[in-house]
């Protein structure tokens, strides 16, 4: 049991006491960070009192704690999942070897690449979410929102331990980077796509943490597999936070639908009647489910086979697979050739990224089906389906050429004349962003999206989530 030091200026269960040399480099890059979260965090509520979920140790009983807590204040921290001294690496040519507490000389590179690009997304998505306060449909939402918000920025932390604990100068610089570069922005925008997209209405917010953060949560799991030890004892304690961020996204989608689907019954257009329309709530998750499939790379890796060869990034749950070694198997693949899709057998280290995306997808699919039971329970005659995860893709084989939501390939005009069927049109983002105004009344909530079920830490929904002061 790793209970956590809140003494000291950083807290942390890795006896950061012990290591002057890196306390001191941490707490250099503290108010670097404090900034990078005044100027990009949350635009409004900085100084008032949210009811927020702080970690007290990393272990079942103590890592939720709740409390007002101002976000400039939060404890931002270092926190690892406990060790366990006999673990060995599970997969890939080291199997069976003892974890690595150090970096490998000759895996370095790749190493750093995979904690830069993880850490990469952690303050990008605070940027993305940054005005969101000014909108919530509710107290309870607004304090979701900053909960994932601050989470994410540990996140960020735990990312930036590693780089400055275990990669000297280059690490240190790599820190440095992660506060500088900004989603969204043309010049020094995140490394990832997704990571780029607008948030802008509380639909997309739901989406996003519905479908990107669940890209977290496996990848997060792949990581925690990994032969480098303090990279699987972080991801592990993160995937213990992450889990809220995806209900957050998968019960906000839900109140969505549900109001939607009363409105319906009640023989109303939702979109007449202060609702979204279900057609758009489709469109939203059409675009937000893609744009996180592409999250996983390309379909056909050799970085993914390089990466699963040397143990540093496993598939989510390797125990699950019965050949941890994979270097035999293949993996059936239609892959695209003149207009075609033509059957290919992929050798099964160079699949891995696609293997990652079908635990995604049944992920997803259950979600969708969760959604399509409350529509129905309504009766309402409508029903939510993820596309075909050809459709709408940056990344990989399906990059080449357009495809439908069925998957079906189509020519570029068709495209470009029917695109308005199946993603968000700028007058449906502006519907939808007319709908956003803020409602800050404990216990009250805006019209087009249903109550929650029950309030945070089995509170009420009355309850003032956030004294806003009004
Ligand atoms: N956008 O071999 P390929 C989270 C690049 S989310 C832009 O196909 P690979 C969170 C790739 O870098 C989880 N570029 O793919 C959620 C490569 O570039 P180079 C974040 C992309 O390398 C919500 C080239 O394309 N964690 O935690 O096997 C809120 C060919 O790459 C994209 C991780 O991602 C893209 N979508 O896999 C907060 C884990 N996809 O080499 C947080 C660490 C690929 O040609 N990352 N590229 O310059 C990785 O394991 C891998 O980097 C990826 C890509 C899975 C992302």
């Amino acid at each position: 049991m790793s209970s956590i030091s809140y003494s000291e200026k950083i807290p942390n269960n890795v006896h950061l006491d012990a290591d002057p040399r890196l306390q001191r480099a941490l707490e250099k890059w503290q108010p670097a960070f404090i900034q990078w979260w005044l100027e990009t965090g949350p635009e409004r509520f900085q100084q008032e009192d949210v009811y927020l979920r702080t970690a007290i140790s990393a272990d079942v009983a103590g890592w939720a704690h709740f409390d007002y807590v101002k976000m400039p204040d939060y404890r931002w921290g270092i926190f690892l999942a406990d060790p366990d001294p006999e673990r060995k690496i599970g997969f890939g040519d080291f199997m069976g070897q003892p974890v690595w507490q150090e970096v490998p000389g000759e895996f370095r590179n790749p190493l750093r690449r995979i904690i830069v690009t993880q850490g990469d997304t952690e303050p990008a998505s605070v940027e993305q979410q940054r005005l969101l306060g000014r909108t919530a449909p509710s107290l309870y939402d607004l304090r979701n929102l900053f909960q994932v918000n601050v989470e994410e920025g540990r996140h960020l932390w735990a990312m930036v331990y590693l780089l400055h604990s275990h990669f000297g100068r280059d690490g240190r610089e790599e820190a440095e980077a992660l506060l500088e570069r900004r989603a969204g922005n043309p010049d020094k925008p995140r490394i990832l796509g997704a990571f780029n997209a607008p948030i802008e209405d509380w639909l997309a917010f739901y989406m996003f943490t519905m479908f990107t953060d669940r890209d977290g949560k496996f990848q997060l799991l792949a990581l925690a597999e990994s032969g480098f030890d303090p990279l699987s004892r972080t991801t592990r304690f993160m995937l213990t936070e992450e889990a809220h961020h995806m209900f957050v996204g998968e019960t906000g989608i839900q109140r969505v639908v549900r109001r939607s689907a009363e409105l319906m019954k009640a023989g109303a257009d939702p979109r007449q009647s202060g609702g979204v329309d279900l057609p758009t709530v489709q469109k939203y998750l059409n675009l937000w489910f893609t744009l996180s499939l592409d999250l996983f790379g390309g379909e056909i890796s050799s970085n993914a086979a390089d990466y699963f060869a040397a143990g540093l990034k496993g598939r989510p749950k390797e125990e699950q697979f019965t050949d941890h070694v994979a270097l035999n198997g293949f993996y059936p693949m239609d892959v695209p050739e003149g207009g075609r899709l033509v059957r290919q057998e992929v050798p099964l280290r160079n699949a891995m990224n696609e293997i990652a995306r079908d635990g995604y997808v049944d992920d997803c699919q259950r979600a969708v089906d969760k959604w399509n039971k409350t529509i129905e329970e309504e009766g309402a005659a409508f029903r939510l389906a993820l596309p075909s995860r050809r459709f709408h893709r940056k990344i990989g084989i399906y990059s080449t050429a357009p495809f439908d939501p069925e998957g079906r390939q189509m020519t570029g005009e068709e495209w470009q004349r029917r695109r308005d069927e199946f993603l968000p049109s700028a007058a449906d983002f502006a519907f939808v962003r007319s709908l956003m105004q803020p409602v800050y009344q404990p216990g009250k909530i805006a019209s087009w999206v249903a109550p929650p079920r029950t309030g945070i830490n089995r509170l009420p929904l009355e309850f003032e989530y956030v004294r806003t002061g009004g």
